[in-house]
């Protein structure tokens, strides 16, 4: 799906900010059919944010089911064009309605949904806009989940992820107009020749007599066009997009009487021999997996919080990171692009495991493969869920890996039978980036089975955290001999750490640096980038986690997961230094 954007045939209008709230305390609203007028007796509520932590009611930070959101709009005098309503996303689920008549339904958390609202309102007039939003999850949803009830009859949201189920409007509503012949999707590939760029397109606008399409440089500068929805244009002496140098082009559409501008950059990305390359360098990934993550918004998109997240990411010397472990804000991913940060994009399914052990993750005790868990229709949700992502992210030239699950279940023969259609799926929506999984620590090179369906070794592992608690020496040599393993395995495939370090207390300062100290911190990461500099196959490290972020309470949870280089607030650990020197001198000799 296209992110929206303005043009000379389109505008848009952001609906952010104060919105009319109620929570539907039976889950009964829809049946009560209570869009059909003004919500009674609502609170207030910002959008875009998770509404939990922002009153401070224990009953609606932990309700599970439906709140209601809404509000009022103008329908601008849209003449013969569309009026569309853009939700970059809603958590889990939304089921939108105008002046009472639905017109939307979407499920899945993290991606966009629009609406085509044109025949629900009357131009110059005011309308009444009601989303229901339902956050709760199901062995059929992505990332699954399991509403139980406790011993006194309430509802209890059950998963299998490590990060809080914040829920709400998360990111921005928009309500844009676009012709009725319009731009509904372009494909973008790049490639290197010498000095210049080759740019393939491959328009879809339904119904348009005639398609014509222009590169633009920074400046605004045309350097070169084509007629037609599909075809090869060269770029000569191209402004490569590189790690660090975030050149960006415009290809600029004019379909009919749409004109749409879609930013892409020129580059190359491929595996080989154990190297990842980027336009045929050697690249080594510096960064974090994250969260979209914060006190009081939840999960909601904020230009100020993002923008802080990158500062603090390029003072530390990061060139990268993963999606931990959702897609996030299209936001972000143009930013990534914009500053030449190189991302791991990963689609929602995490938890699709029922073998890790009880306190990481909650409640054990179910297979994770069957026809009553996780099951044929969840994988056809996975299947859907991994060609959306691709569909809105695949012009970004920061994303140089599809990572299509987060630690899944990937010992057994369900296993390969689960992911061999979905490495296929991904393949197919995108034959041009490398594509992965981060693999769990039970899952070693001796028993993981679905590793050759991918391109790269992603490996989430904690020796001296889970395993070998405290003690670095067993951890190190552990850690080796595992490494030892996937390299005998796989030789040719290169290797990225994308979650390894301790759970770290702000302020807890041990002179014998035992685990939950600051100290503990700098000697586990400093033993696994010791390690990892042995490995020519190890071509990245991304720690666990950029910040502190909240999760479900547990006995292994001290106000959330701690494993963070800075806290939740962003304030440096001790650690977070010892890692800006390494990464800085690394820039410095890399040179990105
Ligand atoms: C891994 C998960 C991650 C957790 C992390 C941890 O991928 O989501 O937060 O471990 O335990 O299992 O801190």
């Amino acid at each position: 799906m296209l992110r929206v954007r303005d043009s000379i045939s389109r505008h848009s209008t952001v609906l952010d900010g104060v919105w009319n709230f109620k929570v539907d305390w039976d889950n009964n609203g829809l049946e009560n059919n209570w869009a059909a007028a003004p919500l009674v007796d609502p609170i207030t509520m910002p959008v875009p944010a998770s509404y939990n932590d922002i009153t401070v009611d224990t009953k609606i930070h932990d309700h599970v089911g439906y709140v209601f959101y809404e509000r009022t709009a103008f329908a601008p005098l849209y003449g013969d064009d569309r009026l569309i309503l853009h939700f970059g996303s809603v958590t889990h689920e939304g089921v939108v309605f105008v002046n009472g008549t639905e017109v939307a339904r979407h499920t899945g958390g993290y991606l966009p949904f629009e609406a085509d609202i044109t025949d629900y309102v009357n131009p110059g007039e005011e309308f009444r806009l009601t989303v229901a939003v339902d956050n709760r999850l199901s062995w059929q949803t992505i990332p699954p989940g399991l509403v139980t009830k406790d011993d006194s009859g309430n509802d209890k949201q059950i998963y299998w992820h490590d990060f809080y189920n914040y829920a709400g409007i998360h990111r921005s509503v928009t309500l844009y107009t676009r012709p009725a012949v319009h731009v509904s999707d372009v494909t973008i590939t790049t490639g290197i020749d010498g000095a210049d760029g080759t740019v393939t397109y491959d328009v879809v606008a339904e119904g348009a007599a005639s398609v014509k399409v222009r590169v633009l440089d920074a400046s605004g500068q045309e350097v070169a066009a084509a007629e037609g929805a599909h075809g090869e244009v060269r770029v000569e002496n191209a402004d490569f997009w590189a790690p660090g140098h975030g050149a960006m082009y415009g290809l600029e559409i004019t379909a009919d009487g749409d004109v749409y501008v879609q930013p892409f950059g020129i580059r190359t990305v491929e595996v080989s021999k154990g190297q990842f390359l980027i336009n045929g360098k050697p690249f080594y990934f510096r960064g974090y997996g994250r969260h979209e993550d914060n006190n009081t918004v939840g999960k909601g998109h904020s230009d100020a919080l993002m923008i802080h997240d990158y500062e603090i990411m390029k003072w530390q010397g990061a060139n990268s990171f993963r999606t931990s472990h959702y897609p996030y804000a299209e936001e972000e991913m143009d930013y990534a692009d914009e500053q030449g940060f190189v991302v791991i994009d990963e689609t929602p399914a995490v938890g699709i495991n029922m073998g890790i052990g009880g306190g990481i993750a909650g409640a054990q005790g179910y297979t994770t493969f069957s026809p009553d868990t996780v099951n044929d229709a969840t994988r056809e949700v996975h299947a859907q869920v991994i060609r959306d992502l691709i569909a809105r992210d695949k012009n970004h030239p920061s994303v140089v890996i599809w990572s299509i699950a987060n630690e899944p279940e990937s010992d057994t023969d369900a296993s390969y039978d689960y992911f061999k259609p979905l490495a296929a799926v991904a393949r197919e929506a995108d034959p041009t980036r490398p594509i992965s999984y981060t693999n769990v620590m039970m899952a070693p090179a001796d028993k993981d089975k679905i590793a050759e369906l991918f391109d790269v070794v992603m490996l989430n592992r904690y020796f001296g955290w889970y395993l070998d608690t405290g003690n670095l020496q067993d951890a190190e040599k552990h850690l080796r001999e595992e490494l030892d393993k996937w390299v005998k395995r796989l030789p040719d495939h290169p290797i990225i750490f994308t979650e390894y370090g301790p759970d770290t207390m702000e302020g807890n300062s041990d002179f014998f640096r035992r685990p939950w100290s600051e100290e503990f911190q700098i000697d586990n990461i400093g033993m696994f980038h010791r390690v990892f500099d042995d490995y020519a196959n190890v071509v990245g490290e991304q720690m666990w986690n950029f910040a502190d972020f909240q999760t479900t309470p547990g006995i292994m949870r001290v106000g959330g997961n701690k494993k963070g280089m800075f806290t939740r607030d962003r304030k440096p650990k001790p650690n977070a230094y010892v890692v800006r020197d390494r990464w800085l001198a690394m820039k410095e000799k890399l040179g990105f």
